[in-house]
């Protein structure tokens, strides 16, 4: 197992678009299983393989209570989206500590394929079909910051570098870390 480090937001490298995937090898199934692991150490209910810093169109997804219902989805494309619209509070792996409500389709119709390169379809709603909105927007270079106003984004932007600035003092004052 090996745990992925996750871009923070500001991070340009969030805003890069995510190429399809090609070639579905045992390079893909570790890169999957590895941002498995990373979704469940954060702990997190998704991941885009943007936020660890792969710009390809890679996925991984589980809103189970018991965390053993893992949803892979490669090159993922919705099908449909609902014209009603669901206001969720949401957060981001790449913005920790940050949730605001952003509003959605409240349901969603999704062909992807999984790591094998099989191809299915499902219909999702509620907290799934959010997250897969909320994560194929990540494969676009979008972040959900960037559906709240200029003065909302501005002072999150501001506060990710104050952070960001604290967390780089503290690693060169812990050598071990280095
Ligand atoms: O994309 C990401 O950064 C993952 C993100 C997915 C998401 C959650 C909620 C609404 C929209 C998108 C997260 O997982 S944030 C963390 C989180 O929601 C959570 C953490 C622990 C337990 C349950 C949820
Ligand atoms: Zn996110």
């Amino acid at each position: 197992m090996s745990l992925l480090t996750i871009l923070r937001y500001p991070d340009p490298r969030l805003h890069k678009i995510a190429k399809p995937v090609t070639v579905f090898d045992e390079r893909l199934k570790k890169l999957v299983a590895d941002m498995a692991d990373t979704m469940y150490d954060a702990p997190g209910v998704g991941l885009a393989a943007t936020q660890v810093d792969v710009h390809e169109q890679i996925i991984v997804i589980d809103t189970s209570d018991t965390h053993d219902q893992l949803l892979v989805l490669i090159n993922p494309v919705i099908l449909w989206s609902s014209p009603e619209r669901q206001l969720y509070e949401e957060g981001c792996l790449s913005v920790p500590g940050i949730y605001d409500g952003v509003e959605r389709a409240a349901q969603v119709r999704v062909k992807a394929k999984d790591a094998l390169g099989k191809s299915f379809e499902f219909e999702a709603d509620g907290l799934l079909a959010v997250c897969v909105q909320h994560e194929m927007d990540h494969l676009l270079g979008k972040v959900f910051v960037e559906y709240l106003s200029p003065l909302k984004r501005n002072r999150i932007k501001s506060r990710m570098q104050k952070e960001e600035r604290e967390l780089k003092r503290e690693r060169e004052a812990q050598p071990a870390f280095r």
